[in-house]
């Protein structure tokens, strides 16, 4: 037979099958469906990451089961295109990003068809075709027109640098996401989304999906719920009152001061009773500049004044207690204010102890076991690594943990029984809370980490978000039918140094009339963030050309829920978290259909990251960066398939390796060699190991153990080069499992067996649970070369196995006790002599 030219077939079969629509994803009322999806690139100038198609040949290889397995099959993508670094290579080269996407889109494709993905290219789109964005702005629309929509005055996350205003998320470690600069606080009117009005549908339905634990937490964390009580204290000689969000009502008793965050209306309302205005408004400016995760920082030095003339009762004790202002409280949660406990929370302790306040025990640990988030300074003097530990030497040193303590020396975070609270002692901290609750009428509370979307970005290369101001009328959205706003051509691309959008210069575009009253009227002129586009991108991939509708009802009904979607550890937060939230909005306005169900996604995965040599990040800068058309061209792109499945473990990260790859081609290579064999001989263990390896594959891939499988793969082969013979049948059958993986060999090989449809249209084989079965034998164990006993043990067992199995039985034991084995001696499936 002919060399393994993998180039030459693999550019052959892309070409047949995309003639043949071999791949083609259809509407067939017949067999059940199957939505696999994987995250849509952002198409760079730097083209396709090696970390890509880890993710697309994964669900490749799912799709591919699926159709054998008789599922018809959806296996779309698409280009997630707008966003910064198209922007900012306009900036720098003045070249339309529209002009630089549409050709790194033709790069990436180029790119994916040459890795032969089994996607249906005829689905595919770009978030920037304005046929596809049409329905991005009616569905900002739609919420506008349900009041989620909204644009408000904020305190937003500006990033002095890229100009540009920041959502939470987008700020990481008080610096910003994408240049890493500084980002400040800033008033700024904006487009918000209110995601919180779906919190608790977004945590409680959880519970219908099968995400991996990690990411429900990962999402539960991110809207982090908590509950509570509100509380008002009562402000002395004044009419005003404090209001606080606690989590632990149980202990008021213990709240010993308060404090409420720089950005507070008290300090206004009471501005002519503080007596050290003067000293409190300087911290004020000072805290201003400050991010929040700067101010909540555990390990920082907490700062803080006292409000000099200003005092509150505590409802429960009715002492006055001093209010202080400080900047470990944030102004953006719960009531900005809160009743300090230093016995029981961290940071009020530091604080209590840095401004030497009142710390009062109110809580105990009620057992051992319930001291979880013990803290104590006799701990860390001791340096014990356990709260047993901590009491052991605690003990040594004559300090009782049970017995009295000193309020100043520790603070114990965790519930327990309550002391020094009236007639609430002896209680657990549940039940008391509860009762505390009761008693003083407090109001119980649920607050929310979450907050609503800053959806406005003061940029160019996004959606326009589709919205007129009239001066009479207010704002308006734009009538439906006049979608979709084109986004201008405009000089430059850059925002304004006032913080308006580009699109703010382009004054024609601006200027607009008023859908109700006709009047003169403007255009908003900010743009949607880069998040808009795949916030809904799987629905589209249902009906793709639809420019009736979003999509058809019938076939968002055939094809929904996605069943599984892989995609990077980065998006499990945020992602997931808006395109859950847009997609329950729709289901509610009842564009989905109800079938779809209550979840976009029926279980989601990720895969690890491809890391460059030596475990770092692969990088330009660093030079480290591995070409996947380079690979593909020395290779092809059935190794190159192959090896991203053989790396390592798919959650984990792992570094690209040179070598591994080169053993991939060997193997494919033999499997080349190993078509001259097949013969109408095959021996019992060809057939055994074909089994055995049917199996392997059938019960890993979806447990997605993708290197596991071709490890046996090549044990398989290796056996087959070996025995020179192998069936028709089995060969076919081997070839029909390999082909998720590598698909050209598969086909060329099935068409050189004198096949004349494609490998693809075949079943997955089935295997035989008796042939499986690993074979036994027997073992003749010897004690200094006496044969003391047989044992039956799993054929090819390795000699410590052996050993064990020796020693623990009773037959070999008794000849081995107290004597120390010097050597043994094994004969694989045949003999182990232990020498004494
Ligand atoms: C008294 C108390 C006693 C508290 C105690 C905790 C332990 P999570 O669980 O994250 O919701 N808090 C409330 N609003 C705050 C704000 N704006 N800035 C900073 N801290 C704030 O946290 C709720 C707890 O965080 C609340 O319960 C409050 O402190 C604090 F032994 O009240 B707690
Ligand atoms: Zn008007």
């Amino acid at each position: 037979m002919d060399n393994y030219d993998p180039l030459q077939l693999e550019a052959k079969w892309q070409t047949t099958w995309q003639k043949n629509q071999q791949f083609k994803a259809l509407e067939d009322p017949t067999k059940e469906k199957f939505y696999g999806l994987v995250e849509f690139p952002y198409p760079s100038g730097d083209g396709l990451h090696v970390g890509h198609p880890r993710s697309y040949t994964a669900m490749d290889i799912i799709s591919h089961f699926k159709r054998y397995c008789g599922y018809s099959v959806l296996y779309p993508i698409g280009f997630d295109s707008f966003g910064l670094p198209a922007e900012n290579f306009a900036i720098k080269k003045g070249v339309h990003p529209a002009i630089i996407t549409q050709k790194n889109i033709v790069n990436f494709t180029k790119q994916l068809k040459s890795l032969g993905m089994s996607f249906d290219w005829e689905r595919s789109f770009s978030t920037t075709d304005p046929a596809y964005y049409k329905w991005t702005q009616w569905i900002f629309v739609q919420m506008y027109k349900k009041g989620l929509a909204y644009k408000s005055k904020q305190t937003i996350n500006w990033c002095p640098a890229c100009k540009i205003g920041l959502a939470n998320e987008e700020v990481v470690s008080g610096a910003c996401e994408r240049c890493g600069g500084k980002v400040i606080k800033k008033e700024k009117s904006q487009w918000m989304l209110k995601i919180t009005k779906y919190a608790d549908r977004l945590i409680d339905d959880l519970d219908q999906t099968e995400y991996l634990e990690k990411i429900k937490t990962q999402q539960k964390n991110w809207i982090g719920r908590s509950e509570g009580a509100e509380i008002n204290f009562e402000i002395k000689n004044s009419v005003e009152k404090l209001s606080v969000f606690t989590t632990r009502p149980d202990t008021i008793y213990g709240a010993t001061y308060m404090v409420i965050s720089p950005e507070h209306k008290l300090i206004d309302l009471l501005s002519d009773k503080i007596e050290n205005l003067e000293e409190v408004k300087k911290y004020i400016n000072q805290a201003a500049k400050k991010s929040d995760l700067e101010r909540t920082d555990l390990a920082k030095d907490k700062t803080g004044f006292e409000l000099k003339g200003i005092s509150a009762i505590n409802p429960a004790t009715k002492k006055e207690i001093p209010v202080w202002i400080a900047d470990y409280v944030l102004a953006s949660y719960g009531t900005g204010a809160i009743m300090a406990v230093p016995a029981h929370d961290e940071r009020d302790f530091e604080f209590a102890k840095k401004f030497s306040l009142n710390i009062i025990n109110v809580v105990l640990p009620s057992s051992p076991g319930g001291v979880t988030g013990y803290v104590s300074p006799e701990t860390y003097i001791l340096g014990a690594k356990t709260y047993s530990e901590s009491v052991k030497r605690n003990k040594q040193q004559g300090i009782d943990v049970y017995g009295e303590i000193k309020n100043s020396e520790r603070c114990y975070f965790g519930k327990g029984q309550l002391v020094n609270s009236g007639k609430f002692d002896g209680l657990d901290s549940d039940e008391a809370g509860e009762k505390i609750i009761n008693k003083f009428g407090f109001v119980k509370k649920k607050n929310y980490k979450l907050r609503d979307w800053v959806f406005s970005r003061q940029r160019y290369w996004g959606e326009p978000i589709p919205m007129i101001y009239c001066s009479k009328c207010g704002w308006q959205p734009v009538p439906e039918k006049d979608l979709p706003v084109l986004l201008p051509e405009v000089e430059k691309y850059e925002p304004t140094d006032d913080g308006e959008s580009p699109l703010s210069k382009v004054k024609d575009w601006v200027k607009t009339t008023c859908p109700k009253c006709h009047g003169k009227a403007k255009r908003e002129t900010d743009v949607m963030p880069n998040w808009a586009g795949s916030n809904w991108y799987f629905l589209r991939y249902c009906d793709p050309k639809n420019n009736q509708e979003l999509a058809d009802k019938k076939k968002l009904a055939y094809w929904g829920p996605v069943d599984w979607y892989n995609g990077g550890m980065e998006h499990t937060t945020l992602h997931l978290l808006y395109s859950r939230f847009v997609y329950k909005f729709l289901y509610d306005i009842k564009v989905v259909p109800k079938k779809w169900g209550i979840e976009p996604y029926k279980k989601r995965t990720s895969h690890g990251m491809i890391l460059g040599k030596g475990g770092i990040k692969m990088s330009k800068s660093k030079g480290n960066v591995i070409n996947p058309d380079k690979i593909v061209a020395e290779y092809g792109a059935d190794t190159f398939r192959l090896y991203e499945m053989f790396m390592g473990p798919f959650d984990q990260a792992i570094p690209w390796d040179a070598q591994g790859i080169v053993g991939v081609k060997r193997f494919l290579d033999k499997v080349w060699e190993c078509a001259n064999y097949v013969s109408e001989l095959e021996s019992e263990d060809v057939t055994r190991e074909l089994h055995k390896t049917i199996k392997k594959a059938t019960g890993d891939l979806l447990k997605m153990g993708f290197n596991t499988v071709v490890a046996q793969f090549m044990i398989f082969i290796n056996l087959v080069n070996k025995e020179k013979s192998i069936s028709q049948d089995s060969w076919q059958k081997f070839l029909i499992i390999l082909s998720p993986f590598a698909p050209h060999i598969s086909e060329e090989l099935y068409k050189k067996m004198g096949n004349k449809d494609s490998i693809f249209n075949n079943s997955w084989p089935e295997y035989d649970e008796k042939l499986v079965k690993e074979s036994e034998v027997k073992i003749a164990i010897q004690v200094n070369g006496k044969v003391r006993a047989t044992l039956l043990l799993p054929a090819n067992s390795s000699e410590a196995t052996v050993l064990e199995a020796a020693q623990a039985d009773s037959n070999i034991s008794r000849y081995l006790e107290a004597q120390e084995i010097k050597k043994t001696i094994y004969i694989q499936d045949r003999l182990l002599n232990i020498v004494v």
